[in-house]
């Protein structure tokens, strides 16, 4: 088979306390992978792939290792795995990188496939404009709040932290109701691909976050895709030829 198509998913949020089968959840993921592998030349994983990540020095949160395993072995088969900081997992400062062989990204990222121009992002910031919400981004990403808080709070407290606040986040989801999509209208992140004002022509707009499946066409050369995620959805976004494809996984 050829190596001939790239792949886009998000928001796995591998070891979220609210998935009650964690070993199926991660399985699930791994043999999605697995699927792929020879036909993947290249792999995006648009944020929140871990409900909470946080490096130490010398120590990474437990748990997942089929999944790095799975990840490892498609780098090492080639593949190139491009891995997005969400925002319950911007903490990923390198390990993965000089591990497993990924490529992280932090901020949106603008590139070509197939001769195609991408904009890609997991979106929590884009088309908002809660300034509290900005502020803790940019509070949770300095350097010195990280050095703090790798200094003087105990990793066992950070994850049980982390727990804590990962239920109380998805409680607040439900009650809102804003797990369904809520028009375009209301969907930040299709504001911000309507309303972008960069210089190139951007032929896909590709976001996570949101947790909804959606493939809009904003003109008749330009679409915003939001991927959904693999909780309730198991969805991805397959380009071949430059011509991309929204697909639900289902184990056969
Ligand atoms: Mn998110």
């Amino acid at each position: 088979m050829e190596k001939n198509k790239t792949y886009f998913l998000s928001d796995i949020h591998l070891g979220a306390p609210y998935i009650k089968d964690a070993k199926a959840h991660e399985a699930r993921v791994v043999s999605f992978l697995d699927s792929i592998k020879e036909e993947a030349k290249e792999i995006y994983l648009l944020g929140d792939i871990f409900d909470f990540w946080y490096e130490w020095e010398n120590l990474i949160p437990k748990g997942f290792v089929r999944f790095q395993g799975k990840l490892a072995e498609l780098v090492d088969a080639g593949v190139k795995v491009h891995l997005f900081g969400g925002n319950h997992d911007m903490w990923m400062y390198g390990y993965l990188a000089d591990e497993i062989g990924v490529k992280l990204y932090h901020e949106p990222t603008l590139l070509q496939i197939d001769g195609k121009t991408f904009f890609l992002a997991h979106g929590e910031d884009l088309g908002i404009d809660d300034k509290f919400f900005k502020a803790m981004l940019k509070l949770f990403r300095a350097k010195w709040f990280r050095r703090f808080f790798s200094t003087f709070v105990p990793p066992s407290w950070v994850m049980r932290f982390a727990k804590g606040w990962s239920d109380k986040s998805r409680a607040q989801h439900d009650k809102r109701g804003s797990l369904q999509y809520l028009g375009e209208d209301h969907e930040h992140l299709v504001q911000f691909a309507k309303n972008y004002k960069g210089t190139e022509h951007i032929d896909y707009f590709i976001f996570g976050h949101r947790h909804i499946v959606l493939d809009l066409m904003l003109r008749k050369d330009s679409r915003v895709v939001i991927l959904g995620d693999w909780i309730r959805h198991f969805s991805y976004a397959e380009v071949l030829d430059g011509q991309l494809q929204l697909s639900e996984y289902s184990e056969s």
